[in-house]
């Protein structure tokens, strides 16, 4: 079966140094470029944010980033900004090899609403496009790898796995933001969603 690598948001706020970093981000840059050798196609997600986006505390009078809103939605948590459309930090790391990449699927465009999954917007509704993208070509099975791996990656690979399409998740080419449990917590859902964990 068909096999592609979906490089989830490695970009530069993501990174030591940007906006939301995540500890050790910049460490499975290599690790990752290693993998696409691997695989039948090559899908990157970026994260593309407009600076008035509501996931950003700052658009919250008195909210402090990291706390928890509630949304039309669910609940949400406000993060620091990052990766606004055009800024440095949307830009992926300068050392991931771009050369294999067949898709760049951005997400995270509308400003009342957040996209950690690669698939849907945090409604879990509103669709990205990619499940068609994929399908079309035959590609159903899914490696997931990249930032981080309790937020995007989580989301991406248990919609993958409710979507039919077999998820796998390199946990070395992935680091977390680990925020009040958050990685556990994942890690518990992605195996209940039938991700595999590897
Ligand atoms: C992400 C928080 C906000 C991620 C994106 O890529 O995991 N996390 N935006
Ligand atoms: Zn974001």
């Amino acid at each position: 079966m068909p096999r592609a690598l979906i490089v989830i948001d490695m970009q530069a706020d993501f990174c030591p140094g940007g906006a939301l970093a995540v500890a050790g981000g910049d460490g499975i840059v290599d690790p990752i470029n290693a993998l696409m050798a691997d695989h039948d196609a090559v899908v990157l997600t970026q994260d593309w944010h407009p600076a008035n986006h509501a996931s950003f505390a700052a658009n919250h009078p008195g909210a402090e980033p990291f706390s928890v809103a509630q949304m039309p939605y669910g609940p949400q948590v406000l993060w620091p900004a990052h990766c606004v459309i055009g800024t440095k930090g949307a830009d992926f790391h300068p050392d991931l090899d771009l050369s294999r990449v067949d898709l760049v699927i951005r997400k995270g465009f509308r400003p009342q609403i957040d996209s950690y999954s690669a698939f849907f917007e945090n409604d879990h509704q509103t669709p990205t496009g990619l499940a068609g993208y994929l399908r079309d070509r035959g590609l159903l099975d899914l490696t997931f790898v990249g930032l981080a791996h309790d937020f995007c990656v989580a989301w991406s690979a248990m919609d993958a796995a409710r979507g039919g399409f077999a998820a796998t998740v390199i946990e070395s080419a992935t680091r977390a933001i680990d925020l009040n449990g958050s990685l556990d917590r994942a890690r518990t859902d992605m195996r209940a969603a039938g991700v595999t964990l590897e």
